[in-house]
């Protein structure tokens, strides 16, 4: 009886695991997910939670991408508190935008003034090298409401910025979109506008919003929407509100998502329309080890009424459901992924972004793999190890799946030394599958660090 319980609990432990794939990144607590789509690809600018604080310390952001809205790619952290002089502390929300061929990735952190301030990095690449573009803050008035940029390029190219917590307030920017034109304008914020004023808590009305802060800006179907967080009960719930015009009057519409045990206190998200379907980022503290500091971006595809309104979203462990393919044959990056366990991401200037700590029995899944009609002949991965004995497997649908290939490693001379493996297929595979890269060993004691593992690809005969 005992040994079924424990196989019972052992196929639920993996059968929910192997469906989960929110939060969308596990190798880091990246909150504050803001999407853009630029080019075919979805990509997602997010903070960097540190577990274990009492607090948002925040110092660093992060970009992902993607193409079939469940692999996601992490290009790491192109810029820090470091990358801005005037920042000190409290690196939160941000969104990024493109204009005329230049990103610019709107920031908030704690200044050296100690308020918060919003400045504005740019690049030509949606995933950086970022620069400061102004040396000093785009927004600063000695207020602790100056958080939470979003920016929306309007029809007729007028750029609007939104920000604020507690308040909510808007500037146009100018077309070089690093300086404003006019005053800063304080929104009106009523029951009427945002389903809450602030002396008319939601706390003490739970069937009420009040807008508190993570405001997302976007015109859709010739709508304005701003989505943000509003108090609910226990924590933030994403609610929103719509104009005719890009600068109000502001109607509320109601809650989008509320505070389902999402285990932490904020929430922020964005919204963005993508091959056809409308998806909603937001986040939870639901990774191993999160909660209110330890937060990290979730994703779920919504379909919006006739009437352009938003209807109610559940966050799920699953996400969406797949709208492209990995191809095997071409360069795969190992920190694509849509879902990992017992591995992180490293990142330095020589060698760009790489999985590392890869543990014994960790693995990393990669969904949609299409091998096509005709079976590959060989397997390439290129890996880096300061021991001997790791062992990369290849495995089809699942962690114990069918072994399709192997590469057993020998120390490469260090664990930046990356060396290409190329090794025959153990069996033949074709169609499409979900293709686990799961961490083995010989001789390796658990928990002892495997190898670095750069990236693979699959060789047609
Ligand atoms: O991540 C730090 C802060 O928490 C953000 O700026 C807010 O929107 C809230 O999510």
């Amino acid at each position: 009886m005992k040994k079924y319980i424990v196989f019972a609990l052992f196929l639920v432990f993996f059968c929910g695991v192997s469906k989960a794939e929110n939060p969308i990144m596990q190798t880091h607590f990246g909150p504050d997910p803001a999407p853009m789509v630029y080019n075919g690809t979805v990509y997602s600018y997010v903070g960097d939670d540190i577990p274990g604080t009492d607090f948002y310390y925040m110092t660093k952001w992060r970009v992902l991408s993607t193409t079939d809205m469940v692999n996601w790619t992490d290009h790491g952290s192109p810029i820090s508190l470091e990358s801005f002089k005037w920042a000190r502390d409290r690196a939160w929300a941000a969104q990024c935008i493109e204009r005329n061929g230049k990103f610019y990735w709107y920031i908030c952190a704690q200044s050296t003034k100690n308020d918060m301030a919003i400045g504005v990095a740019v690049s030509d690449s949606p995933t950086g090298p970022f620069k400061d573009a102004l040396g000093k803050p785009l927004i600063m008035n000695g207020s602790w409401s100056n958080i939470d940029p979003t920016v929306w390029i309007d029809d007729d190219g007028q750029a609007y910025l939104y920000w604020g917590n507690g308040s909510l307030f808007y500037v146009k920017l100018n077309k070089d979109m690093i300086s404003y034109s006019g005053d800063i304008v304080t929104v009106p914020v009523t029951v009427e506008s945002f389903g809450g004023t602030r002396g008319n808590k939601s706390v003490e009305n739970p069937n009420k919003d009040m807008y508190v802060e993570g405001p997302w800006f976007y015109k859709r179907n010739n709508l304005y929407y701003m989505m943000y967080a509003g108090m609910g009960k226990g924590g933030e719930c994403l609610s929103y509100s719509t104009s005719n015009g890009p600068t109000g009057p502001w109607k509320y519409q109601g809650k989008i998502m509320e505070n389902q045990k999402l285990n932490s206190f904020t929430n922020h998200g964005g919204i963005i329309d993508y091959k056809g379907n409308s998806y909603l980022f937001y986040h939870s503290g639901l990774l191993p080890n999160g909660g209110s500091y330890g937060r990290a971006a979730c994703v779920e595809q919504f379909t919006y009424n006739p009437d352009g309104t938003i209807p109610a979203v559940t966050a799920t462990k699953e996400g969406p459901k797949p709208v492209g393919f990995i191809d095997p044959y071409k360069r795969q990056e190992a920190e694509t992924m849509a879902w990992s366990e017992k591995c992180t991401i490293s990142q330095n200037d020589k060698l760009g972004v790489y999985v590392s700590s890869t543990r014994l029995k960790g693995y990393i899944k990669v969904r949609e793999v299409n091998f096509g009609n005709q079976s590959p002949k060989s397997f390439t991965a290129t890996l880096a190890a300061g021991v001997d004995g790791g062992v990369l497997e290849a495995r089809l649908d699942s962690v114990g799946g069918p072994l399709i290939a192997f590469v057993t490693l020998p120390r490469t001379g260090g664990w930046d030394k990356f060396v290409s493996f190329t090794s025959n297929l153990s069996k033949e595979v074709t169609g499409t599958h979900d293709v686990y890269f799961y961490f083995n060993g010989q001789n390796i004691t658990a928990g002892r660090e495997l190898f670095n593992f750069d990236w693979w690809k699959f060789n047609q005969k």
